[in-house]
C-alpha cells in the first residue's frame, strides 16, 4: 500500500497538539487504499511540545518526531520533514498541516482521491465555492486574507489557482524533487515556502486541484505570522514576476529593438563627425558623410540586433554556426521589410489624410501633427512584422 505523511510543523503548540493528533488518527486509519501516518517536526520548542509527541508516540504507532537543535522557520522545518518523509519513511505523499487544528482533517480523504485521480499537488483552499474564512474574523483580518490572494494572483498573471497562502495541502514526490533546488536557499525557510512552492510547482507544469474547505480559527496557542509576512511574500513575488516578465521573449525583443536603435543614434552622430574632413575629397555627388554615417549606423545596429537576438531572445533557438550567413541575410531582409512598410504606410497615409496638426504638447510645446501618428503607428506595425520575421522565419521552431 502507498504511503502518506501528515507533516505537522510545531513550534510552542503544546497546548494544541494533543488535540490535533487525536483529530487526526480516526481519520487517517478510515482512508483504506493509503497507509496514512503522521510527522511532527518540532524545533526544540521552549514549552516542549515534543515530549508531549513522545508521551503520544507510545499510544499511536503511526505517529513519528523529527527534532530540530534550532528553530528556522517553518519552510526549513517543512522541508526538513518533507526529506525525512520521502526518504527515510518512504511515502509517496505528504500533508502540509497546522497543530492549531485551523485545518479540517476530516478533508483529508477528499484530498487523497484528487491524488489517486491523478493530480500532483491538491490545495484545500478557502476561496472556492464551499470553502471559506471565520466569520469571527476581524474586518482587517478578512480583508488582508481575501485582497492579499487576489494581489498574489494580479502580480503572477495566474488565476488557475484561487488560494495561494493556505498551509494545507497535499504534495507528491514528483512535486517535491522537481522544486526541491529551487527552494533550498535561505529565503525559503520562513512563510514565503507556501507562495514559493505553489508558484515553483505551477511553473514546472504540474497539475494542481483544489478541494474547499472551512478555516477555523485556532482556539489554544497563537499564531506565528508577523509583520515580516506581507513584506517578504511581496518581495518574493515582485522579484520573480520581473524576472518572468524579463524572461518573455516579447519583451527581450523590445530590449533589444530598444538597444539597437539607441546605438544607431549614437553611432550615427560620432560617424557623421568622423566622416566630416573627407567631405570634399571623397564624396561623388549624393554620398554625403550623413548619408554614409547613417548606412553604417545602421548596419551595425543590424548586426548587433542579429548577434543579441541569437544569443538571448531566441537562445533557444540558437542558429548552428553554417547557417548564420543565410540567416544573415534574411535577417537583413526582414529588417528592410519593416522599413519598406514605414515608408509605404508614411506615402499612402499623407496622400489618404495629409498632414495636419493635431495638438501641442504639454510642457515640450511641441506640436503633434497627423506625421508622428502616422510614423507612430508605422514603427508598431514595423515592430510587429519584424518579430513575426524573427520568430516565424530567421529562429523559425525546428519540428
Ligand atoms: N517547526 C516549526 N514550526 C513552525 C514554525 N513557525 C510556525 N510553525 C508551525 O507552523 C504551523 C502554522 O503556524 P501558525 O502560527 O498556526 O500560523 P497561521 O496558521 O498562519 O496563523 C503551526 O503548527 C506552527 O506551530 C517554525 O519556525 N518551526
Ligand atoms: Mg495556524
Amino acid at each position: 500500500m502507498p504511503k502518506a505523511i501528515v507533516i505537522i510543523p510545531t513550534y510552542n503548540e503544546a497546548l494544541a497538539i494533543t488535540a490535533a493528533i487525536e483529530a487526526l488518527i480516526p481519520v487517517i486509519e478510515s482512508v483504506h487504499n493509503w497507509q496514512v501516518g503522521i510527522l511532527i517536526v518540532d524545533d526544540t520548542s521552549p514549552d516542549k511540545t515534543y515530549e508531549v509527541v513522545e508521551k503520544l508516540q507510545k499510544k499511536h504507532s503511526q505517529l513519528h518526531l523529527l527534532l530540530n537543535q534550532n528553530k528556522a522557520g517553518l519552510g526549513a522545518a517543512y522541508l526538513k520533514g518533507m526529506d525525512y518523509a520521502f526518504n527515510t519513511l518512504h511515502a509517496e505523499v505528504v500533508f502540509e498541516f497546522d497543530a492549531d487544528l485551523s485545518h479540517d482533517p476530516t478533508k483529508i480523504p477528499g484530498l487523497l482521491a484528487k491524488i489517486d485521480e491523478g493530480y500532483d499537488l491538491v490545495l484545500a483552499s478557502r476561496y472556492i465555492p464551499g470553502g471559506g474564512i471565520p466569520e469571527n474574523w476581524g474586518l482587517h483580518r478578512k480583508f488582508l486574507s481575501v485582497v492579499g490572494n487576489l494581489a498574489i494572483r494580479v502580480i503572477l498573471a495566474n488565476f488557475s489557482v484561487s488560494d495561494w497562502t493556505g498551509g494545507y495541502r497535499a504534495i507528491t514526490k514528483r512535486v517535491y524533487e522537481s522544486v526541491l533546488p529551487e527552494l533550498s536557499s535561505e529565503r525559503f525557510s520562513g512563510y514565503t515556502f507556501q507562495i514559493g512552492f505553489l508558484h515553483t510547482a505551477i511553473r514546472h507544469g504540474f497539475k494542481v486541484a483544489e478541494v474547499p474547505f472551512y478555516f477555523k480559527d485556532r482556539t489554544v496557542g497563537k499564531s506565528k505570522l508577523g509583520p515580516e509576512y506581507i513584506k517578504n511574500n511581496l518581495l518574493y513575488l515582485l522579484r520573480v514576476r520581473a524576472q518572468e516578465i524579463m524572461n518573455m521573449r516579447i519583451v527581450k525583443f523590445a530590449v533589444v529593438g530598444g538597444g539597437s536603435a539607441m546605438l544607431q543614434l549614437v553611432a550615427l552622430s560620432i560617424l557623421r563627425v568622423l566622416f566630416t574632413p573627407w567631405q570634399d575629397s571623397l564624396w561623388l555627388g549624393f554620398i554625403t558623410p550623413f548619408s554614409l554615417a547613417t548606412f553604417i549606423a545602421i548596419e551595425l545596429a543590424v548586426i548587433t540586433n542579429f548577434i543579441l537576438s541569437n544569443l538571448w531572445t531566441f537562445a533557444d533557438r540558437k542558429l548552428k554556426v553554417g547557417e548564420i550567413p543565410g540567416k544573415f541575410l534574411q535577417f537583413n531582409l526582414a529588417s528592410a521589410g519593416s522599413i519598406l512598410i514605414q515608408l509605404v504606410l508614411a506615402f499612402t497615409t499623407e496622400k489618404l489624410f495629409g498632414l495636419r496638426p493635431l495638438f501641442v504638447l504639454p510642457v515640450l510645446n511641441k506640436v503633434i501633427d497627423t506625421g508622428i501618428v502616422f510614423a507612430v503607428l508605422g514603427i508598431l506595425i514595423g515592430m510587429f512584422w519584424n518579430f513575426f520575421a524573427y520568430s516565424r522565419i530567421v529562429w523559425r521552431k525546428k519540428a
